[in-house]
């Protein structure tokens, strides 16, 4: 069997069961476990000079390969084209993007020196799996360093429509490297649709939809295959999780502070994309048009500050803090505050128990790849007594969790009335509601992502010596 290589822009940190161990670092970690294989990427470590060096530790099959960034790699091709250029432009945010033409040399540079380090560790059979946005001309500099084996690519972010990529300068530059890869996974048919868009319509290119549900792309002299695969989770370790939680502290604090009112809860990373202010004015419109539930109803946002060190984050997070105090000020009592506004990261199992003890779960991204939250609450809930899920339209993970109460961001009424409705929804049908929902994550669990994926890769031929977009030579063949 072929070794697998991961490259993610930050390798997870897994102790194996520990609390930090998402879902897809453990989904990603099983398949390297059982093929055997190796982890590389960025170690998180920012270095003010001399020369990174990689780090290698074996874990039994597993090598974890790690290497720290230089100051100016990291401003560049981190915060500068990662973060500020196309975390924006892929979330549909263009008038967020910030656009610096050394930004994004410096992404190109860090993308060639990385597959520079990965390559005298690569053997030829290895399939090569790489993640994400940070990452998108791996691929290219593999094969301009003369690596001919199978690469797949697997972005979790949504890929925009033309329209809205072509605010990026060098749309063109990026797309053409995406198609030095093997295979291109996107979480959704949205995505997948906004991507062929994009190589008829601007690159003059061809798709073909095949027998096998994959996609064929012909585009910038290459041929390459593109499908859909949304992420999911592990349903049944986080229903364990949730219920072993259920007396333990935080949720005993959580339910004698409530005195049995009813909690809306919300989890993210405090990022512009999730939608935080229109969720906080939809509950006060709650509050506004429903007097009933003032003092009846507490909300919980839980959102650890990510990327601070950027604008725009500290601009959401001023804002934020701006609207639960104004909220707040407005309807709080003596005993009651209607938002609890919560800056800090918690351990998966107490996220877990704290679903299972909410009413709602309120999930409104105004643009989402997947959201994973979203599933991880359905998962967390108790069958016979669940709470309803308040899913924005735009998280990748509404076009499976057609169960849940589908509300547009941007309607402020809409979100207010979902919110009503969901407060009051009879045991019934949340029950019926909450069946269908986990009959859908369980049958595309995380590991039947990563298995899908994995089949799919190593179903397309290898590259020919010599195939490569650079020399514009011949176009790679795929087998079925
Ligand atoms: P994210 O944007 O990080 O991921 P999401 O899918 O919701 O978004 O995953 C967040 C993860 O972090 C969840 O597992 C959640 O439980 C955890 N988390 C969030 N807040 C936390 C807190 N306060 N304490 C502890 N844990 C917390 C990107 C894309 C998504 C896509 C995923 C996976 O933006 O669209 O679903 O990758 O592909």
């Amino acid at each position: 069997m072929s070794r697998l290589i991961i490259v993610s822009n930050r390798v997870a940190p897994i102790s194996e069961g520990g609390p930090a161990a998402g879902g897809l670092a453990v989904g990603v970690y099983d398949a390297l476990k059982e093929t055997g294989g190796m982890w590389f990427g960025w170690s998180g470590d920012v270095l003010s000079s001399g020369q990174p060096q990689i780090a290698v530790e074996e874990r039994g099959p597993v090598t974890f390969a790690t290497i720290g960034l230089l100051r100016r790699d990291y401003d560049q091709y981190y915060r500068g084209f990662s973060n500020a250029t196309l975390w924006p432009a892929f979330h549909y945010r263009a008038d967020l993007v910030q656009y610096d033409r050394h930004d994004f040399e410096g992404y190109r540079r860090v993308n060639a020196w990385l597959a520079q380090q990965l390559v005298p560790l690569l053997r030829d059979d290895d399939v090569i799996w790489v993640h994400d946005y940070h990452l998108i001309p791996f691929a290219q500099a593999l094969r301009a360093a003369g690596v001919h084996n199978r690469i797949g690519f697997f972005l979790h972010i949504p890929f925009p429509a033309s329209q809205v990529l072509l605010a990026v300068p060098p749309h063109r530059e990026l797309v053409e490297a995406l198609c030095s890869f093997d295979l291109l996974g996107f979480q959704t048919k949205p995505d997948l649709r906004a991507f062929c868009d994009y190589i008829v319509n601007e690159a003059g290119g061809s798709v073909e939809r095949l027998d096998d549900g994959l996609t064929r792309i012909d585009a910038f002299g290459q041929t390459l295959r593109a499908g859909d695969y949304p992420i999911g989770v592990y349903p049944d370790e986080i229903a364990e999780l949730a219920k072993a939680g259920e007396r333990g502290k935080p949720v005993r604090t959580l339910k004698a502070t409530l005195h049995g009112r009813k909690v809306i809860m919300s989890v993210d990373r405090l990022d512009y994309s999730k939608g935080l202010v229109e969720r906080f004015r939809a509950f006060e419109r709650l509050l506004d048009q429903a007097p009933s539930q003032r003092n009846r109803v507490s909300f919980v946002q839980i959102a650890p500050p990510t990327r601070a060190d950027l604008h725009a984050y500290q601009d959401i997070r001023l804002r934020l803090e701006a609207e639960s105090g104004r909220i707040n000020g407005r309807f709080a009592e003596l005993d009651w505050t209607p938002i609890w506004y919560i800056h800090r990261q918690y351990e998966r199992a107490v996220l877990a128990a704290l679903f299972r003890a909410s009413h709602v779960g309120y999930v409104t991204p105004l643009r989402d790849g997947m959201n994973l939250v979203a599933k991880e609450y359905v998962s967390a809930q108790d069958p016979d007594d669940p709470g309803v899920l308040v899913l924005s339209c735009f998280a990748g993970a509404a076009q499976e969790l057609t169960g849940a109460l589908i509300v547009n961001p941007f309607d402020t009424d809409g979100m207010a009335d979902a919110l009503a409705v969901a407060l009051a929804m009879p045991v019934a049908e949340r029950q019926a509601r909450h069946r269908d929902m986990l009959a859908q994550l369980r049958q595309n669990n995380v590991s039947v992502w990563r298995d899908r994926f994995m089949r799919d890769l190593s179903r397309v031929g290898k590259r020919e010596a010599g195939a490569s977009a650079a020399a514009g030579v011949v176009p790679m063949p795929l087998a079925d």
